[in-house]
């Protein structure tokens, strides 16, 4: 019995200090979305931002060189192998946009794209 309580005040807190959590990220900091790009894929693939909150884009460089473009929305950053660079945009307008990797790695290199699903 006492275990029992015990276990669940353990699961309670637990919930509280993930919604806690949640909430200081809505209010704080921009939208953090970390993405890894190796030879020649982002992982995710596909991200999801909103119109008018900013973002901040953590790529992380695994094997080589990349860099991340999206042309239409002006944003752009070159990583350096092994190295995670940033970036901190405000979506200006709603819509699905490519990402292309900005920085030559190699013959994958003109396929390398992802998607960014911008809400409104
Ligand atoms: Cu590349």
């Amino acid at each position: 019995m006492r275990l029992r309580v015990l276990a669940l005040s353990f699961l309670l807190s637990i919930g509280f200090g993930l919604i806690v959590k949640n909430r200081v990220h809505a209010q704080g900091a921009p939208q953090r979305i970390e993405i890894v790009a190796k030879r020649f894929e982002f992982a995710p693939g596909e991200i999801t931002a909103k119109k008018g909150v900013p973002v901040t884009i953590a790529l992380t460089s695994e094997d080589v060189d990349h860099g991340l473009k999206f042309k239409e929305l002006n944003v752009s950053l070159i990583g350096k192998k092994g190295e995670t660079k940033e970036v901190t945009f405000t979506p200006d307008k709603a819509g699905t946009f490519v990402g292309q990797c900005a920085s030559f790695c190699g013959s994958g290199h003109g396929s390398m794209k992802m998607t960014l699903n911008v809400t409104e």
